[in-house]
């Protein structure tokens, strides 16, 4: 989409409800994959993001604190990762509706907390793992994707889980251009005992 402005951001926002305008934001990190960035916008659990343009430097991405709403949000070119997905609750839901994300050199979204996250109506392009559940995360939750309507092109995987913890994924509606897989499938390690 056509960006309608562009806001350059000096640190993280903080945001419960917040709505983007289709405006393009940019301006923390390196664009690199150091994993100490900080995101460019950590949402509060039951918030929303929507209609939002990200650019390079685009950080650590979203932060979800608890469970929530990404709807219509288009990483042009992905950070250390797109969006993080943190809650402790087993009952957290989180929604990606719409837009899509490109360059994603290793991850997009990142599941680290428990729960359920929904990936519906989703464009993901040249970008390695569409989803990934944290492989070696002090808390080895049990963790759930679904994927609704989602067409990847050049990427190398929709989804990462960890079978030994339990974790599930889902697939419909899937387009892919060129080759992917579907679902790799990991054990789990938890932080500390490697
Ligand atoms: O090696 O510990 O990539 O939150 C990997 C890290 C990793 C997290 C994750 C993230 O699991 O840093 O971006
Ligand atoms: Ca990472
Ligand atoms: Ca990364
Ligand atoms: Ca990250």
């Amino acid at each position: 989409p056509t960006a309608t402005g562009s806001v350059k951001l000096a640190d993280t926002q903080q945001v419960t409800n917040f709505d983007g305008g289709m405006k393009s934001y940019y301006g923390i990190g390196d664009g690199g994959q150091s994993e100490s960035q900080d995101p460019m916008f950590e949402v509060a659990n039951g918030g929303t993001i929507q209609n939002v343009i990200i650019d390079a430097p685009a950080g650590d991405g979203i932060h979800c604190l608890g469970s929530c709403t990404i709807r219509n949000v288009w990483w042009n070119d992905v950070g250390e990762d797109a969006a993080t997905f943190m809650s402790s609750s087993s009952s957290a839901t989180y929604l990606v509706d719409g837009g899509g994300a490109k360059s994603g050199s290793d991850k997009v979204f990142q599941h680290n907390g428990a729960g359920k996250v929904t990936i519906k109506n989703f464009q993901v392009h040249s970008s390695g793992k569409l989803y990934r559940a944290c492989g070696n995360c002090s808390s080895s939750y049990q963790r759930h994707v679904v994927m609704d309507g989602v067409t990847a092109r050049s990427t190398k995987v929709l989804a990462g889980i960890n079978t030994n913890w339990g974790d599930t994924a889902r697939f419909s509606r899937i387009t892919v251009y060129g080759s992917a897989v579907i679902c790799e499938k990991y054990k789990g390690v938890p932080k500390g005992s490697e």
